[in-house]
């Protein structure tokens, strides 16, 4: 797959009465480089509307889109890939379905990576870094004690991800992740794309160092 820094997921609790395509536009100009459609509310109509613009959105600016959850979905409307959770389908049922499309699975434990990893995953999430309001069913805080285990121990890209704030991410990218995902601070900002950018360049600092 191509390779990743900032990976920005929808989030419309966090901005209501604007424009989920105009938030994520911002986001795109501000740097993110992958986009994931992340809508557990929706039916299925409402979020196929939403995969196929985001779709033609990402193809406008060359981003990568991932769609959650729904596998139809991702390949109804062509996206880049699919991210599972640990509780749906296995990543090899998924894999048969998708082919050669990015498959990204989260994980909570240093167990569930090496497993996602030895079944083919793209990659991995590994959080919920800090705590975090986004994910309501999601595991305690796996701090980033767990961030380093997992870049000492794992070979396929991760993306940290969980309360990570402009505030916090220096101590994410000390453990050694070089892959961020927010969603409340970045679709939450009142400066999406400043944000964005921000998030970068602490991204770039933290390579220079290594
Ligand atoms: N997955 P925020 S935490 C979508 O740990 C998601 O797998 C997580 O949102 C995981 O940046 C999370 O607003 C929510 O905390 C992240």
């Amino acid at each position: 797959m191509k390779d990743f820094r900032l990976y920005a997921i929808t989030g419309e609790q966090f901005h209501p009465g604007r424009d989920m395509l105009e938030v994520m536009e911002e986001a795109i100009k501000g740097g993110v480089d992958i986009i994931q459609l992340r809508d557990k509310d929706g039916s299925p109509e409402v979020v196929l509307r939403k995969a196929r613009a985001l779709r033609e959105l990402t193809r406008k600016y060359g981003v990568t889109f991932i769609v959650n959850d729904y596998i139809d979905i991702a390949l109804e409307v062509d996206a880049d890939g699919v991210h599972l959770g640990q509780n749906d389908v296995s990543l090899t049922e998924a894999r048969q379905r998708v082919g050669d499309k990015i498959i990204g699975i989260s994980t909570h434990a240093i167990e569930e990576a090496l497993l996602a990893e030895e079944q083919g995953a793209d990659y991995i999430g590994v959080g919920p870094v800090f705590p975090t309001k986004t994910k309501v069913d999601v595991v305690d805080p796996v701090t980033v004690d767990y961030v380093r285990q997992v870049a000492k121990k794992v070979r396929i890209p991760f993306v940290a991800i969980g309360g990570i704030k402009l505030g916090n991410v220096d101590e994410v990218l000390a453990a050694g992740a070089t892959r961020i995902c927010a969603v409340s601070e970045i679709v939450g900002s009142s400066d999406v794309a400043g944000t964005c950018q921000a998030f970068l360049r602490k991204l770039e600092g933290a390579g220079d160092s290594h």
